[in-house]
């Protein structure tokens, strides 16, 4: 089990980001924090010291994701770990009904802003001769539903995605790993449906979805393999979350 020493996590200011900041500050690595909510950022940087660096980045934004990480302190320049978790669902309308600046973001965020980390981050990885990218895919990536539409095929992206870009980096030493939870609570049902609580509370109601906590454990379990053991892809859903049949349309 090796303990990564430096780790960039994106999507930093809630949810998955901010558990798997404290999960691997806790562990004694230092973390570069990126998001775009600064007073978000400094809290966690405020809370868990010296280690974290908040760094506001937006992700779609392909030049400052290559001016910020390439200038970044050297004590957190050479990136470990590489965690790509910001992201977003924005809207749960059919297709035929749904708003096209939200699939516009969708597509921004979950595929450009991935690839753009991405692309800043590795060149380091192979030169220094190792590193692992661990990308947050969903089952939304794999299983369709109803209102899914764009979000679960940016997923199935970041999924195509892991799996070719390990291939291009084959024998460099750098492992990449897609990580595909199902429901869990977090922000990111408030941000979904555009800040009605209601709504996003309804998606968790009777039910015990999965934890932010229980994803940055499963991160943290695939960051800490040996070096020789590549995680490829890894799914977790809640318990009380399973599949169902097809639709059939009758009559
Ligand atoms: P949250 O809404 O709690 O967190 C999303 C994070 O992404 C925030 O920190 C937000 O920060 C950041 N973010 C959004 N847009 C940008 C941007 N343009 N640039 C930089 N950061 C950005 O949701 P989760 O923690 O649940 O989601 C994290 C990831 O996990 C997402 O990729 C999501 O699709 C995926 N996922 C979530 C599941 C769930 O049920 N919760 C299940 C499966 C996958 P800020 O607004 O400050 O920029
Ligand atoms: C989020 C999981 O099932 O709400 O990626 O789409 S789900």
């Amino acid at each position: 089990m090796t303990a990564p020493r430096t780790v960039l996590v994106t999507g930093a200011s809630s949810g998955f980001g901010a558990a798997v900041v404290r999960r691997f500050a806790q562990d004694g690595a230092r973390v570069v924090a990126a998001a775009r909510r600064a007073d978000r950022l400094a809290g966690l940087a405020a809370e868990l010291g010296a280690g974290v660096l908040p760094v506001v980045l937006d992700v779609t934004d392909p030049e400052a994701v290559t001016r910020i990480l390439g200038d970044l302190p050297e004590q957190f320049a050479a990136i470990d770990v590489l965690v790509n978790n910001a992201g977003l669902a924005l809207g749960l309308e059919p297709a035929q009904r749904a708003d096209l600046a939200d699939w516009d973001r969708m597509i921004d965020t979950n595929c450009r802003g991935l690839v753009h980390v991405t692309r800043a981050v590795v060149p380091g990885m192979v030169e220094r001769g190792g590193g692992q990218v661990i990308n947050l895919g969903s089952v939304a990536g794999s299983y369709p539903y109803p209102g899914g539409n764009v979000y679960g095929a940016t997923k199935a992206f970041v999924h195509q995605f892991s799996l070719n870009l390990r291939s291009d980096l084959h024998g460099t030493g750098v492992r990449v790993t897609c990580v595909e939870p199902g429901m869990a609570a977090t922000e990111f049902s408030a941000v979904r449906f555009a800040g009605d609580q209601e709504k996003a509370e309804a998606v968790y109601d009777g039910m015990l979805p999965l934890t932010a906590d229980d994803v940055a454990d499963t991160i943290h379990w695939v960051a800490t393999r040996p070096a020789h053991v590549n995680v490829n892809t890894i799914e977790l859903m809640p318990t009380a979350q399973s599949f169902a049949a097809f639709q059939v349309a009758r009559g």
